[in-house]
């Protein structure tokens, strides 16, 4: 029997009370990275443009900031673009560059008034003048908040940043600005994460076992959460299952 609006959303807002019962508040991952995956493949099961499983992947963004502020997570990183993404058909990579500024016009005076500071890693230089303005008008707004950091790797590569960050340390150590040695702390303060914690928790969604040149060195000690579901129809509930399941490993990883 098919069920109607009503219940479906009850029953998803039940599902988000069991969990949000069973999750322990003192024990949240501090920081939680994303790899929103399937939004094409949504749309092809549907019959839909590609375009349509991007505009769905953003309503899925919208409630999962909200979810995580809601929970106290202190960085929510997003994998929005990455470096290979500009390999995809123009079409489809001028209409990704408009999410941002569409997400933005809509979000940011949400993000100011929930003290969210939006930030962003990978290489903005490559991207549409327009683009990097919207972006640069939502870090501006919201460079002095203080609670989640929403952190958006926006033409994103893990190696490409491990290069930067050898180049910018070694043009430190010749130019006399770096003395003493080399440190993993010292490294990982050329990293467009310096200065955020590692991530705690890695979710990837629809079903891919791979890391996909995604914050490989922060990565290190992770807990990995891997989800069939695509992006677009992944919810507060899948959060919150993942944050439960982080839980129950951590667990018991203490007991060994
Ligand atoms: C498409 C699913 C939000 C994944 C989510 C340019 C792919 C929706 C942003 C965004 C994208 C980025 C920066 C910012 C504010 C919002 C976004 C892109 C793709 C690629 F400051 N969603 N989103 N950016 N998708």
């Amino acid at each position: 029997m098919l069920k109607g609006w009503g219940e479906m959303e009850n029953s998803l807002e039940e599902r988000e009370k069991e969990l949000l019962a069973k999750i322990d508040p003192e024990r949240l991952p501090g920081h939680v990275a994303i790899i929103m995956d399937g939004n094409g493949r949504w749309a092809k099961e549907r019959g839909l443009p590609r375009s349509a499983g991007h505009r769905q992947g953003v309503e899925t963004v919208r409630e999962i900031v909200s979810c995580s502020h809601r929970l106290g997570i202190k960085v929510l990183t997003l994998f929005a673009f990455s470096t290979e993404n500009w390999k995809r058909p123009a079409w489809e990579v001028n209409y990704l560059m408009s999410l941002p500024q569409q997400y933005l016009k809509k979000e940011l005076p949400k993000l100011v008034e929930e003290n969210v500071k939006v930030n962003l890693i990978g290489d903005p230089s490559r991207l549409p003048p327009p683009v990097q303005k919207a972006v640069n008008q939502g870090l501006e707004a919201t460079r002095n908040n203080t609670g989640m950091v929403l952190n958006f790797a926006l033409n994103y590569g893990s190696r490409m940043e491990i290069v930067r960050a050898v180049q910018g340390l070694l043009a430190d150590i010749q130019e006399g600005r770096h003395k003493g040695p080399v440190t993993e702390e010292v490294f990982s303060r050329y990293l467009f994460t310096a200065g955020l914690p590692d991530p705690d928790l890695l979710i990837r969604t629809s079903g891919e076992y791979r890391l996909s040149n995604f914050l490989l060195w922060q990565l290190a000690y992770s807990e990995l959460w891997f989800t069939r579901t695509y992006w677009p129809d992944f919810n507060r509930c899948h959060l919150l299952q993942a944050v439960y399941d982080y839980q129950q490993r951590e667990r018991r990883f203490g007991k060994i």
